[in-house]
């Protein structure tokens, strides 16, 4: 069902603190920055590979407000890892199979994620603690 890493997400108080800070580190580049207002954040997305099945990158997130998602992770843990994204050929599908095995959706339907592609996010509760997304990628152009 999963055809690679998509990406890893850090919540951080300062994108750009963060942005230098990794990629001078790792010897990455920014290979997109977005604001998602549907999910409350302002993003860069440093790419680390590209491989057979899609690219993987590193996701950095900074919350539009306290009361997001990411807003309110940084107000009860601190700066850190928030969530893993797998790759997948179809979300909806993925979605379907991942529910129909009593794993809680957080999103009914697909949504619009980095770079044009489609989301989904698994409940951190029914998955070891850990905040899942399912990432089909836009199809290439
Ligand atoms: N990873 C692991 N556990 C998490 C978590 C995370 N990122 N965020 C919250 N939790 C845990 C909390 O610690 C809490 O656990 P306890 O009850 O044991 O204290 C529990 O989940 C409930 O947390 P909460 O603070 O009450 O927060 P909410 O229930 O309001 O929301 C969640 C939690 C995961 C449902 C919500 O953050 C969500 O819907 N996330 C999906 C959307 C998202 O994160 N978007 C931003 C990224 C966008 C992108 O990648 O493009
Ligand atoms: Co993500």
């Amino acid at each position: 069902m999963f055809m690679r890493i998509d990406h890893i997400a850090i919540a951080c108080h300062d994108l750009e603190a963060k942005i230098k800070l990794f990629c001078e580190t790792f010897e990455l580049t920014v290979v997109a920055r977005e604001i998602n207002e549907e999910q409350g954040v302002k993003e860069a997305m440093l790419k680390i590979a590209d491989g057979e099945s899609g690219s993987s990158y590193i996701q950095l997130l900074e919350p539009l407000s306290p009361d997001s998602p990411v807003g309110k992770f940084l107000a009860k843990r601190g700066e850190g890892l928030h969530h893993v994204a797998f790759g997948v050929p179809d979300v909806a599908e993925a979605m379907d199979k991942i529910s129909a095995k009593g794993v809680r959706l957080l999103d009914e339907r697909p949504r619009h994620g980095s770079m044009g592609s489609e989301i989904a996010f698994l409940h951190p509760k029914d998955l070891g603690g850990t905040l899942t997304e399912l990432v089909q990628a836009a199809a290439p152009r």
